[in-house]
Parts: C-alpha cells; structure tokens; sequence
C-alpha cells in the first residue's frame, strides 16, 4: 500500500488533479466525506486527510509514505523528511505584518505567530531581540488588541490583513507546497515512488513551462 496524507481545503484541490495525472483518483470525495481514509482508483494507494500542519508528522513518522505540505509548515516543522518536487500550488508568502502606519517599537519587539520557529530564527538572524507569542489562528487580531507590535502569517490576496488594518512589511519566504516523501519509503519503495515523482513532476511542468 501507498499512503498519501493530504490536507482538505486548497491543498487538496489542487493535488487531485496533478495525482489524476497519475491515475489517482479518490473513490469519493475527501471534502465531504467523513471518512478520513479514502481508497482511490489504484487498489494500492490510499488517501489520508489530516490538518495541514500534521501532514509532515505523518510522513516523518511512516503513518504516510507521501504527502503535500506548504512550504511555510516545512519550515517551522523541521524534521527529516525528503522534498523532491515542488508542485507550485498553493502559493502565497511569508511575512511581517503591523497595524498601517505604526511606528517600529523600541526596544524588544511582539510577535504573535503560529509560525514560532520561523519566528525565531528570522529575528535572530537579524539580531532583534523578539517576544514570540504562539497563537493558534486569527493572528491579525493581535495587533489590534496590544497583544503584539507585529504578526507572522502566510498573505495571498492582502485582503484580510487590509481588513483589519493591517499592511504586509518584511517578506520571510515565498511560499508553495511540496511533495514530501518518508526517508524509508523512499528506499523501500523507490522505483515506486520514483515513478509517481516523475509523472507528478510532468504534470508540474506542462502546467508551468519554464
Ligand atoms: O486551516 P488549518 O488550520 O487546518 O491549517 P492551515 O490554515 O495551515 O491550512 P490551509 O489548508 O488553510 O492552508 C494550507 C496551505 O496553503 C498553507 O500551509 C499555505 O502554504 C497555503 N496557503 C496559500 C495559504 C494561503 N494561501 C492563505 N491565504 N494558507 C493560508 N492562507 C490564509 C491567510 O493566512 C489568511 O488568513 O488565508 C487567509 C486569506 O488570505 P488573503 O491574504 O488572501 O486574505
Ligand atoms: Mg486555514
């Protein structure tokens, strides 16, 4: 058997039709079935939908052999994990955001994120003295309450940090997802899994000739 730990939402939406590439397709729909492990067209390749940021634990771990993660959760996981392809979907950035129009604070600065290690190293880098403030989710509002001077977070459009008074600053990483493989597996596996990389990769490539 071959697991792949996909994510619902925009992830998922845009690996099935890369995986249909390969002749992958679920035998029902993982957005609205409750079933969290879904058998597909390839009587040895299943499915498992997990939380975005749990994607990378299942791989590293063995649960899943494959999976598609964003390169923002790569980062702040860590791990030892293999990465071969990168499959431009997903896109967005990484980066600091403030209230529009606030001055940089002296001193040691807040910064309310889920992205806590990235956090950490980028102001340590830098050499700035930083609170990190872990947060789970709605991170714009921080700033707005006095939680923190600034966020971490993925922006796309901008159009929720404009909402809420926000303006991107600093630009962390460029970000899509990749195609994670475990370490064993890809030994194990390898002709296997080195086929599917491969017609994933065409699929990547005709969609984005370079
Ligand atoms: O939702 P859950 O808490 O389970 O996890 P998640 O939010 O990490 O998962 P999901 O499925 O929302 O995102 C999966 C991956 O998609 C992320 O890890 C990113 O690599 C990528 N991605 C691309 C994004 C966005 N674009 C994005 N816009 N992830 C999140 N967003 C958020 C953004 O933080 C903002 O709050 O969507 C909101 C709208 O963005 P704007 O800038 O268009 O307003
Ligand atoms: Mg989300």
């Amino acid at each position: 058997m071959l697991t792949i730990a996909l994510s619902k939402g925009r992830i998922l939406d845009d690996t099935l039709p890369l995986l249909a590439e390969a002749g992958i397709v679920p035998t029902e729909n993982p957005e609205k079935s409750r079933k969290l492990i879904i058998p597909t067209t390839q009587e040895d390749v299943q499915l498992l939908i997990v939380r975005a940021t749990d994607v990378p634990t299942y791989v590293e771990h063995g649960a899943a052999d494959i999976g598609v993660a964003g390169k923002d959760v790569l980062l702040e996981y860590g791990g030892q994990l293999y990465e071969p392809l990168d499959l431009q979907i997903a896109k967005c950035k990484l980066m600091t955001a403030g209230k529009v129009g606030a001055p940089e604070p002296k001193g040691r600065l807040r910064v309310a994120t889920k992205f806590v290690n990235v956090a950490k190293r980028y102001y340590a880098e830098q050499g700035r003295q930083v609170e990190v403030i872990k947060l789970y989710g709605s991170m714009e509002l921080a700033p707005l309450v006095g939680l923190a001077d600034k966020i971490i977070d993925v922006v796309d459009t901008g159009n929720t940090l404009r909402a809420n008074g926000l303006e991107a600053q600093e630009l962390i990483a460029t970000i899509s997802s990749r195609l994670i493989v475990n370490k064993a597996s890809m030994k194990m596996q390898h002709s296997r899994i080195q086929a599917l990389i491969d017609t994933l990769r065409s699929a990547v490539e005709s969609r984005h000739p370079s």
